[in-house]
């Protein structure tokens, strides 16, 4: 262990969904001092942590972001020298449903963190994850950190004011605040309610004969996903810049739902027959409709298309994506097929 680096302390709000598991897990293998907020009440959601080894090592501190007493208390208690900003209702399709909660979360809890550090005149570094769902629709195929956004669901207005609220606390109060600009990025720990997941869990069911179908939504949406172990390190050094500045992170590539639905079935040894058209649309494997297109999953109002241009975090950063899209369906593949045949053994 390095001892300088043990005296590093990096506090990652969220540190029990996918993001803040991968970069717990990359920042105490190199040395640093990692404290980790989970939600006060009730047990922590600890599966991710535990799977990759880090459960013990984690210092896990209760906070609720919405409340601020709660917030500055913890910030003033721990002092941290780095701040990754995790926590989050992420789910788009939730924001619908849940709009009030989405923003007292996504916006409020952001706010709440930015004051604290001005408040307490901390010097940490603070990142906030930012979304391409703030793009919305766009008359351009690629966006970058210029582009203007559109935001149109409660979870993009959201992320968007918390957006706006970094460059206002960079620009004005001298806060070291960086929003990444985050496109959709996934792995083996993916929640099951994003798209990706769901795909690789119910294939592997369906090849496995212990489940029928899969209920899914607009096929033909088309996003730009990435591994999250690559998002993270970009996350990483973003906050490692002399100057906090806000990045776009993405591939630059660009698949559609039903290309993601293909992908997995070409590793489960599976060929999906397409017939029918939007709503009515179905994909058959060995003559039975498997894939069934259904309104519940469609959403009030969709992005259709997100393409992201890193060229800045290439050139400023020197990072790119190392793990391809490819790559990345095996490994979710790989993983919920095995999972699901040892549950079932
Ligand atoms: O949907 C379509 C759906 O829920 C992807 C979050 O990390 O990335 C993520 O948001 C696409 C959408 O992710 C189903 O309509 C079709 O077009 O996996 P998703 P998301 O909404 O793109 C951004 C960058 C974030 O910031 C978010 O936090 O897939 N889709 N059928 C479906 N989506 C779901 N969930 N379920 C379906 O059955």
């Amino acid at each position: 262990m390095n001892p300088e680096k043990s005296t590093v302390r990096v506090l990652i709000t969220g540190v029990t969904g996918q993001d803040g598991a991968y970069l717990a897990k990359a920042l105490l293998d190199d040395g640093y001092k990692v404290f980790g907020t989970v939600r006060r009440g009730g047990s922590p959601k600890t599966d991710r942590l535990k799977s990759l080894g880090i459960l013990e090592r984690v210092i896990l501190v209760p906070l609720e972001i919405t409340e601020f007493p709660n917030v500055i208390q913890v910030l003033s208690d721990i002092r941290p020298d780095y701040i990754y900003n995790f926590s989050a209702q992420s789910f788009v399709m939730d924001s619908f449903t849940h709009p009030i909660t989405t923003t007292q979360v996504n916006y409020i809890g952001v706010l709440n963190l930015l004051e604290s550090l001005k408040i307490l005149n901390l010097d940490s570094r603070f990142l906030q994850p930012s979304s391409s769902e703030m793009y919305g629709s766009q008359e351009k195929s690629y966006v970058s950190e210029e582009t203007r956004f559109n935001p149109f669901s409660p979870y993009a207005v959201a992320k968007h004011s918390a957006h706006c609220a970094v460059q206002i606390y960079r620009t004005k109060y001298q806060v070291k605040a960086a929003s990444a600009i985050l496109f959709n990025h996934e792995s083996e720990l993916r929640g099951r309610e994003f798209v990706t997941r769901k795909i690789t869990m119910a294939l592997a069911k369906i090849k496995l004969n212990l489940q029928n179908k899969l209920f899914i939504g607009n096929l033909d949406a088309k996003r730009d996903w990435g591994h999250a172990k690559d998002f993270v390190e970009a996350q990483w050094l973003m906050l490692q810049q002399e100057k906090p500045e806000d990045f776009v992170i993405a591939t630059g590539k660009q698949y559609s739902v039903r290309d993601f639905i293909n992908e997995t079935a070409k590793n489960l040894d599976m060929k999906i027959e397409w017939r029918g058209n939007g709503i009515d649309e179905a994909g058959s494997f060995n003559g039975k409709d498997i894939v069934i297109v259904d309104k519940r999953y469609f959403r009030p109002a969709e992005v259709e298309t997100l393409l992201g241009d890193a060229t800045k975090a290439k050139e400023k950063l020197n990072w790119s994506p190392k793990i391809s899209f490819e790559e990345l369906v095996k490994e979710m593949v790989e993983k919920d097929f095995k999972s699901v045949n040892k549950l079932n053994n």
